[in-house]
């Protein structure tokens, strides 16, 4: 595995500045800078975007698909919305964690269920901007077949 993508979806360019009761006080680079340090002490290049726009996940998703190279997604509200990011997913065959950092579970009703989970190899939530952290932790050092 060459490259990692970390994809972030509609208000997470947000993070840190408001809600931090919910989402914690750390920022989107911050959370950048932490994960890259640890893929670079693997050679794993980090590419980390984000996008408020649907379509730029979808060409993301299938770009990553394409050069089969695994993604860490937390498409946040379009977790619960989104069928074209749930085809983008399973039409690229692209490998991908979802993340939450909230525990969308324990969260209002229409949190509950993303459309996204059943495509995806495994999802995380609630553990903050940690949530990242282990994805990225099980696509280095538990990867399954056609990740390494
Ligand atoms: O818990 C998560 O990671 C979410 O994906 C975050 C999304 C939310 O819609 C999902 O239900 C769960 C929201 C991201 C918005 O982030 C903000 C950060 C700071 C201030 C306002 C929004």
């Amino acid at each position: 595995m060459k490259a990692i993508h970390v994809l972030n979806g509609p208000n997470l360019n947000l993070l840190g500045t408001r809600e931090p009761d919910v989402y914690g006080h750390e920022t989107l680079a911050d959370i950048e800078a932490r994960l890259s340090a640890v893929a670079a002490l693997q050679n794993v290049t980090l590419h980390f975007r984000q996008s408020n726009h649907e379509g730029d996940l979808v060409t993301w998703i299938q770009d990553a698909g394409r050069a089969g190279e695994p993604v860490i997604l937390n498409a946040g509200a379009y977790s619960h919305t989104s069928i074209a990011i749930f085809d983008a997913i399973k039409g690229s065959n692209a490998h991908v964690i979802e993340v939450h950092l909230s525990n969308i579970h324990a969260r209002e009703h229409f949190r509950h269920h993303s459309r996204l989970s059943a495509a995806a190899r495994g999802v995380i939530v609630g553990f903050g901007s940690r949530s990242y952290d282990l994805a990225l932790q099980a696509l280095l050092f538990a990867p399954t077949t056609g990740e390494s």
